[in-house]
């Protein structure tokens, strides 16, 4: 009984210190022209890319999704195991005049975001940012010393006033960083794309813009300007758009192709625009500005550079790595990167440039880091004398560096990840047919998105192919390789819930039965002592020959964990799977509010009291939300007891 009488007042301290951040989207359709060109969108309160959600680590999130668009849809966020916002898979869907609400709890810090995972819609708009302040303890965990003694003139490592003002700057920086989002935009919308690419058997590699914090330009540079791009054999033509042609049949190789029935406008038509571009205003009295940048696109890898500024690139998918100094950054779809730039120059306008980083497209867009605060008219007015990193068709200049990925390693060095693995998942990624993509030999189907969730009905998974469904028990420290057969582009693949290691990477077949054997014929192909820990992962370009990349995992809660590639079409064609973590035991415990959410169920009350309510900030005990009154009720009960 002494364990009874120290819990409720336990309880009652944890719930009285947590906040609850609670959001209101309502989701509709409607009409955007962000480059200048009008086109059918998914809004989020009127606006896309949607608010951005902020909250501070610990926090209660509990964001009311008021689905008033003609279509289902749900949102992945940074969710519980079963809010987790993949139909099908963690939640049903939302059906036309329905209301959901998805809890969450902020434990991770940095930069994450939010999008829809049905079809391919999230292109269309259904997307945003969430930026989640660190606790004191993780902000002091922060790698900001390791820059500010870098940043002496001598390397003796003491900490005299200059680091600790430096750090304080950085952290300062740090707590309100500025979310920079980029993505790849299209003038067609995502049912088009997906019909066009069925109907044709072409892939409709070639976008509009690029747009930052949902701003941009459609940029039509002199056709000269891609003649330094051209590969013989290759891409030995580029169109208006910078785009190889739809008749490439090294881009486009399936047999069944009919690249005459894409509309023109696709990959040939580009006519400037003079949108007003995105300003970044900083303020050189702080010393420091931290960048949360996020690419929340479908489709290209996106560099970054700001002209006359390096970065300090210090976390990566919300969590610190050892930082890496560098010019460019290379960002793929579902990847984050966040890093500190010293305000240290003239003041004045900078470009800050994000070109595609891929084969079939060369594409820019631009915004404005300005040093003049408060300063929101639209220009693009370089400093006189700019360093440019980046070329428009996203290669790092000679004489610049970019960040090298392979070689991030969590920070601090005391996290390592586990020495052995239990279990070992071979997956191979392959295009197989002209609209079909596979993580795992074989695809995961769409139609998947309409069934009973997986994770509240876990036998139902026997009825599945199990290649898309592999299964282990909890605790289990797994190794995922991923294979990519030659014809593969890269592919930013991302796993949900927990974050995993990447521990190997390499050319050539993947010929063992396990990363133990692997290491044993080749160790230089692995590094277990400083790896990458995040959920994003990169597989390299396979063009002639396979590679593979290995990451390392331990699931700590039973759920339904979906992992994909985060290139929208990849997604939608199956490059999918549902891993089944500890579902051998029975269910978590899911609350009643989600196993019972019934996605016909019109409105209820609660939306008519959210309705339109600006995001707000409330102490715990005024929010009515099912799982919270439930834990008050809990610790109420227990105090009785006690
Ligand atoms: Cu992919």
């Amino acid at each position: 009984m002494r364990f009874l009488s120290i819990a409720p007042s336990f309880l009652w301290v944890s719930l009285s210190a947590a906040k609850v951040v609670q959001y209101t989207f309502e989701l509709t359709s409607g009409t955007v022209a962000p480059d200048g060109v009008e086109r059918k969108a998914i809004l989020i309160n009127g606006q896309t890319p949607g608010p951005t959600v902020y909250a501070d680590q610990g926090d209660e999130v509990s964001v009311t999704i008021v689905n008033n668009m003609d279509i289902q849809s749900t949102i992945h966020m940074k969710g519980s195991i079963w809010s987790d916002g993949v139909p099908g898979v963690t939640q049903r869907q939302i059906d036309p005049g329905v209301t959901f609400i998805a809890n969450w709890t902020a434990n991770e810090h940095g930069i994450y975001w939010y999008h829809s995972h049905s079809r391919a819609i999230y292109g269309d708009g259904l997307r945003g940012t969430i930026y989640i302040r660190p606790s004191e303890e993780e902000l002091d965990n922060g790698p900001f010393k390791v820059i500010a003694q870098a940043l002496q003139p001598d390397a003796s490592g003491s900490v005299g006033p200059d680091v600790d003002t430096e750090i304080k700057a950085m952290k300062d920086a740090h707590n309100s960083a500025t979310v920079v989002s980029l993505h790849d935009w299209s003038h067609w919308d995502s049912e088009t794309g997906l019909k066009l690419w069925n109907e044709t058997n072409i892939e409709l590699l070639c976008i509009d813009s690029i747009l930052i914090n949902g701003k941009g330009r459609v940029v039509c540079p002199p056709i000269e300007t891609f003649t330094p791009y051209i590969i013989p054999g290759l891409i030995p033509e580029y169109t208006a758009k910078g785009c190889g042609l739809p008749n490439n049949t090294v881009i486009q190789p399936f047999p069944n192709s009919k690249p005459d029935l894409v509309p023109k406008d696709i990959f040939f038509t580009c006519k400037n625009t003079t949108t007003p571009l995105e300003v970044i205003s900083v303020d050189a009295k702080k010393k420091w500005v931290s960048l949360a940048l996020v690419n929340i696109g479908t489709l290209w890898d996106l560099k970054v550079s700001i002209d006359s500024h390096k970065m300090w690139v210090y976390a990566a998918d919300g969590q610190y790595h050892e930082p890496q100094f560098v010019d460019v950054v290379n960002i793929p779809p579902g990847e984050r990167y966040q890093a500190l730039v010293a305000l240290d120059q003239p003041a004045g306008d900078y470009q800050f440039r994000v070109a595609a980083n891929v084969l079939p497209q060369k594409i820019a867009g631009f915004a404005v880091l300005s040093y003049a605060p408060n300063d929101s008219s639209s220009k693009v007015v370089p400093h006189a004398t700019p360093k440019l990193g980046l070329g428009y068709g996203g290669e790092t200049l000679p004489g610049f560096k970019e960040l090298n990925e392979t070689t991030l390693a969590a920070y601090p060095s005391t996290l390592k990840p586990p020495q052995e693995a239990d279990v070992t998942l071979t997956m191979i990624v392959q295009r197989l047919t002209s609209v079909t993509w596979s993580m795992n030999k074989d695809p995961f189907l769409p139609f998947m998105e309409l069934e009973e969730p997986l994770i509240f009905d876990p036998d139902s998974a026997k009825n599945i192919d199990p290649n898309i469904v592999p299964s282990y028990p909890l605790g289990s420290v797994v190794d995922a390789v991923i294979i990519t057969l030659p014809g593969n582009p890269a592919h930013p693949m991302h796993k949900h819930g927990v974050k995993s290691w990447i521990i190997g990477r390499g050319s050539g077949n993947w010929t063992w039965n396990s990363v133990a054997e692997a290491q044993q014929a080749h160790p230089e192909f692995f590094n277990l002592d400083k790896a990458a820990l995040r959920d994003g992962f990169r597989t390299p370009d396979s063009i002639t020959e396979p590679n593979w990349l290995v990451i390392r995992y331990q699931p700590v809660e039973q759920a339904v964990t979906f992992f994909h590639c985060h290139i929208n079409i990849h997604l939608v064609g199956g490059m999918a799977l549902a891993l089944l973590e500890g579902m051998d035991k029975p269910l978590p415990n899911i609350p009643q509010y989600y196993l019972d959410f019934d996605k016909h169920a019109k409105h209820t009350q609660i939306q008519a009291a959210e309705k339109n309510a600006s995001p707000s900030e409330s102490a715990a005990s005024s929010i009515p939300i099912p799982w919270l009154q439930t834990a008050f009720a809990l610790a109420l009960s227990l105090a009785l007891w006690a």
